[in-house]
């Protein structure tokens, strides 16, 4: 029977099957993943064969992915593990306050979704603590981001604020929903499908860091053709196998620029002369903010935070 990975604790998994049930299984046997050199080779979202013993079920196979996106191991550096496979989508949750979500690691992360060719939506949560300077601070930041295809929006998940324009992003497709601990990932699953009944950590515990309420990503069906999945919170997000030449190609507004530097795909937009990027920095063409966070990727900076 086919079925789909909903949750991975690294030996169970469970797999939501064709027949609606959800089973209990474990990995059978080995797989030809010559591909696949993480350590978990089967992850969140991925499709596989399973064969059921007395209601015990083995996974046989995993079917072709039609993409993934890899997580780089904080202890171990140059170790990535699969957070999920097949997503149409993926939600980054950010907050302006409690806690503050940098630009840096947003830019991080949404640059890393589009070296693995995942489409990018940016929510911003928890609008109600909002001042209206600091709406009109955010604001302007979005529309930059909107400007380059990433589709923005600001929520309240406690309020219901803005939730069915979030819903109809969600149709029809698997989105991988990510951000820091504690800005309300799972308050948002929850909102959406009650019967989700994720737990939601109390803001104490987010002033103390470390603590995560979600500890396993795991997906959701929100009717027969979408997905959603929460994952645990983020603490930095780093880049997996990416040459410095190769970073601006992942930022929608350097990538086609860059054919009119003077050192084209040589040129990695920092002392080269006649540079288009460094040029369009000038004119505000490409928000400052969004140069900066380059910058530090491209110098290999830590601000992963
Ligand atoms: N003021 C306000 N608080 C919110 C909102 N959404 C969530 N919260 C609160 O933020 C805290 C964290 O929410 P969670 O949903 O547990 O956060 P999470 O992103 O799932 O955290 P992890 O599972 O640790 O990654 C809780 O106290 C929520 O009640 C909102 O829209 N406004
Ligand atoms: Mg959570
Ligand atoms: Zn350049």
């Amino acid at each position: 029977m086919k079925g789909r990975i909903t949750k991975s604790t690294g030996s169970w998994y469970e797999v939501l099957a064709e027949d609606h049930h959800k089973y209990s299984c474990r990995v059978r046997g080995k797989f030809r993943l010559d591909d696949i050199k993480e350590s978990n080779p089967v992850a969140v979202g991925d499709y596989v064969m399973i064969e059921l013993d007395d209601g015990v079920g083995s996974i046989t196979e995993i079917l072709p992915r039609k993409n993934h996106i890899l997580r780089q191991s904080v202890k171990r550096t140059g170790h990535a593990s699969v957070l999920a496979a097949n997503v149409d989508q993926v939600m980054l949750i950010a907050t302006f306050k409690q806690p503050r979500t940098s630009w840096g690691f947003i830019d991080r992360f949404l640059v890393s979704a589009e070296s693995f060719r995942i489409a990018q939506v940016l929510v911003f949560n928890k609008k109600d603590l909002l001042k209206q300077d600091q709406l009109e601070e955010l604001l302007p930041m979005l529309n930059r981001y909107e400007s380059i295809g990433i589709t923005t929006l600001v929520i309240s998940a406690s309020l219901d604020t803005n939730l069915t324009d979030l819903q109809k992003l969600l149709n029809d497709r698997t989105t991988l929903v990510a951000g820091h601990s504690g800005v309300g990932k799972s308050t948002l699953l929850n909102r959406l499908a009650p019967e989700i009944e994720q737990s939601i950590g109390s803001i104490s515990d987010f002033s103390e860091k470390g603590t995560h309420t979600t500890t396993f990503a795991e997906m959701f069906q929100l009717n027969n053709t979408s997905f959603i999945i929460d994952t645990p919170g983020i603490k930095e997000w780093g880049l997996v196998d990416m040459e410095p030449q190769e970073i601006s190609d992942y930022f929608p507004e350097m990538r086609d620029l860059r054919l009119n530097c003077k050192f084209g795909s040589r040129c990695l937009h920092i002392n080269e002369p006649k540079c288009a990027v460094k040029d369009a920095v000038e004119n505000n063409q490409i928000a400052l903010s969004r140069y900066e966070s380059y910058l530090s990727m491209a110098l290999g900076e830590d601000n992963r935070k």
